[in-house]
């Protein structure tokens, strides 16, 4: 039974109750409650997708050191060090397990439920990034080597097409033929020269903590793939998750599309905060990232729909087809909205 080699090497107390948290598509979360009330966060990651636990720690500690000498108004959750002080763990079977502290009265959305949450939101990653933009980019590990290197990415897909392991390609023809068409994207991207920076790469709405009761955001949470990258696919991810009213999930494509107050009320809250460390590239294509990172976005669900969803959770046969299809409907309307959006960005940019 590994939950008890797990509850000795982090101290939990007896009794301790364990319910899911959250919904990551990776790992496995729990919220523990000890017959005290205290909670703590316990999670155990998924070693297929991140092999380099170690590198996860790493960047962990020096994110947090970083953060914490600036004293940004950010809650910035600890780690739970563990009786080696390592703070991760590997059972007999081979999982590996953290836990970290629990932000009491904070809640995660799937999606931004309007303007002012979006803006909360988007401002709260300004906040971060913007801490984080004095950070020697050497001083992080890659967690995930060429997490965000779509034209890598895109060789792998074209790879999972040709191989159809899963025999679903008949079904997808379309939806590849897109993905192909649109690839030049990410070659655009790679153009571009972007500056590497230490960022969060995955800053959907739903790693950012809300407060129950004001509304505030509070904390940007879930920092397994902080490493170096750009800044455009944090704003992309941002504009993936924030400006839609429905989630990656939603199956009726019809309601997926850019809401332009959501989109304004993010370019309200982020780009004040990280303006001044923004370089002149950046700021003028800042919104390529969002057409980068929803078609890689779409690209990785259909390419582990083709491969027989291996990377992803999926809680029935065609989920990951569904996200593929939801991220193709919003990047088409960022396409059609084009315009508007840039006017909106170059009102704070
Ligand atoms: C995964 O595990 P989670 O839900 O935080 C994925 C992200 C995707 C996201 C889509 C390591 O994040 O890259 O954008 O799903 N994380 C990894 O919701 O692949
Ligand atoms: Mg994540």
């Amino acid at each position: 039974m590994p939950f008890s080699t797990v509850f000795d090497y982090f101290g939990f107390p007896e009794g301790l109750q364990l319910a899911p948290l959250g919904s990551g598509n990776i790992n496995d979360t729990w919220l523990g409650t000890s017959v005290q009330g205290e909670k703590l966060v316990l999670q155990r990651i998924n070693t297929i997708v991140f092999p380099y636990p170690d590198r996860i720690m790493h960047n962990y500690r020096v994110v947090l050191a970083h953060l914490r000498s600036k004293k940004i108004n950010l809650e910035l959750p600890g780690l739970l060090l563990g009786i080696d002080g390592q703070g991760y763990l590997f059972d007999e079977e081979g999982n590996c397990w953290r836990a970290v502290e629990y932000l009491p009265g904070s809640i995660a959305v799937e999606h931004a439920e309007n303007a002012q949450q979006a803006q909360q939101g988007a401002a709260a990653v300004g906040t971060f990034l913007n801490g984080l933009a004095d950070l020697n980019p050497q001083l992080v590990q890659d967690t995930l080597p060429g997490f965000h290197d779509s034209l890598s990415r895109f060789q792998h897909f074209q790879k999972a097409v040709e191989q159809n392991a899963a025999g679903r390609l008949a079904e997808v023809r379309e939806e590849v033929a897109f993905v192909q068409k649109e690839a030049r994207v990410f070659q655009h991207i790679h153009d571009l020269g972007l500056p590497l920076r230490v960022v969060h790469n995955d800053p959907k709405i739903a790693n950012v903590l809300f407060d129950t009761h004001s509304g505030e955001a509070i904390a940007v949470i879930d920092w397994d793939t902080i490493q170096a990258g750009s800044i455009l696919s944090d704003f992309g991810d941002m504009v993936r998750s924030m400006t839609p009213t429905f989630s990656e999930d939603e199956a009726d494509v019809s309601k997926v599309e850019v809401v332009l107050p959501l989109f304004g009320g993010l370019a309200s809250g982020f780009v004040p905060k990280i303006q001044a460390a923004l370089s002149p590239v950046e700021k003028e294509y800042l919104l390529q990232g969002a057409f980068w990172i929803i078609l890689e976005q779409m690209m990785r669900f259909l390419g582990d729909y083709l491969n027989g969803d291996v990377y992803y959770k999926v809680r029935y046969a065609e989920h990951n087809l569904v996200r593929a299809r939801n991220q193709q409907a919003l990047y088409q309307s960022i396409q059609k909205r084009e315009e508007e959006l840039q006017a909106i960005l170059r009102r704070y940019c």
